[in-house]
């Protein structure tokens, strides 16, 4: 029997050790070191972006962040990844054409400065095992990862959530893709063994522990990213913009698609195109999804919450367009295992990975019957992760703390 492939390159035994022996062999000084978790979303796709409500919480995933002072006015960033380094200057962090990772970096520099922060010239190395293009949101890992090292390191003591909204802020204009909210306040406000419900609009939150019972939380990663996911991402996010305005006319009070019942949808539906009439369908079935599923966990009702992971699913991909051959093929073969609860692609769409409730032992047999069926039919190969739920962006404790001050 083939042993399940359930590690990244960079798999759980990754260690900080790595990044900080790097950062001392290349710049002979000790780091600050930060670590930032991935996230995994249980119900509610779409929806923060709406002001609606999403379920997630932050898994023992990391991206890895070695920052320290430069001596130099000039500062670095590396990246182990793609073994590239970029020069920049802190007081003019200006968007590069490449290396364009560095781009989530420097959008996190920008507003650092322009909001009036005295940044001091750095290095910083990044590293880390949360898969990439995975939806597992590694690019508000890397955001927030580096917007707490640079406070940290500096001393500023910027609120949590100010962080958040400088890492949103990146990810709109200097990365280009117009996110909500929940990912960077995921990677931020993890805490070990819970998730939380996330009010998009108010921002409040409220964590419980999450009791899968005999179910663990496997995802299986279609290793594919399309190429249009970023542009349709803007256009999802328009369309629902676009649905909002027809309705205002009729219900002046609204302001977003948090506020729409089916019902006021229903009744004007010939001023929505046919894509509009869905995409909002979907949103606002969706935002009660996610209050239902939270009843239902309060409940124990595993049975039911994930059957209303496979209604999102069946959403996301049908009246959403978000989803591609291979996410659902995943989520079929999911549904037919015998074992799984629920199941869904996960995060923006067009690639990724698929969230799955897996009876604990029969975890091996889902995903190498998973692996298989994938190969054979989408001539891939699947990766799957076994996720646990973990701390939000913190420093890593055991090594020294150096300071700008
Ligand atoms: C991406 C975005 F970054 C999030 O804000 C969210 O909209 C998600 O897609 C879909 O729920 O991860």
């Amino acid at each position: 029997m083939n042993q399940p492939n359930v590690l990244t390159p960079k798999g759980p035994e990754f260690q900080p050790s790595e990044i900080r022996n790097k950062f001392l062999e290349r710049y002979k000084t000790e780091p600050l070191l930060v670590r930032s978790p991935g996230r995994i979303n249980f119900i509610g796709e779409h929806t923060d972006y709406n002001e609606g409500f999403v379920m997630p919480a932050a898994i023992d995933r990391d991206i890895l962040v070695a920052i320290g002072a430069s001596e130099d006015p000039r500062s670095t960033l590396y990246s182990v990844k793609h073994d590239e380094t970029l020069e920049f200057d802190v007081k003019h962090p200006e968007k590069v054409t490449f290396p364009s990772w560095a781009n989530y970096l420097l959008g996190v520099v920008r507003q650092f400065v322009d909001k009036g922060y005295d940044v001091k010239p750095i290095h910083a190395i990044i590293d880390g095992n949360v898969p990439t293009g995975a939806g597992l949101s590694s690019s508000a890992a890397l955001e927030c990862g580096f917007a707490f090292a640079l406070d940290h390191l500096h001393g500023f003591g910027i609120p949590k959530l100010e962080l958040i909204h400088i890492a949103q802020w990146s990810e709109h204009n200097y990365v280009g893709v117009k996110c909500g909210i929940m990912d960077q306040f995921s990677s931020m406000m993890g805490a070990a063994g819970k998730a939380f419900v996330l009010d998009c609009r108010s921002l409040a939150y409220e964590y419980f522990s999450l009791d899968l019972k005999d179910y663990a939380i496997v995802l299986c990663d279609s290793m594919v990213k399309h190429s249009l996911a970023n542009t349709a991402y803007n256009t999802r996010r328009a369309e629902c913009e676009k649905g909002v305005s027809i309705l205002k006319a009729h219900y002046p009070s609204i302001q977003s698609l948090r506020d729409v019942t089916p019902d006021m949808i229903e009744a004007h539906r010939a001023e929505f195109s046919p894509k509009e009439y869905d995409r909002c369908t979907y949103v606002v079935a969706e935002n009660q999804r996610v209050l239902l599923a939270a009843d239902d966990l309060a409940k124990g009702n595993l049975a039911s919450f994930g059957q209303r992971m496979y209604e999102t699913h069946d959403g996301l991909s049908r009246l959403y367009e978000v989803s591609c051959l291979e996410l659902d093929f995943l989520v079929d073969e999911a549904k037919k295992f015998g074992g799984v609860i629920g199941a869904r692609m996960m995060g923006g769409g067009f690639g990724g990975c698929t969230i799955n409730l897996v009876q604990k032992g029969r975890v091996n047999a889902f995903i190498e019957t998973l692996s298989s069926a994938y190969r054979k039919n989408i001539h891939r190969d699947m990766h799957a992760y076994v996720v646990a739920l973990k701390d939000g962006t913190s420093v890593i404790p055991t090594i020294a703390k150096p300071s700008l001050l």
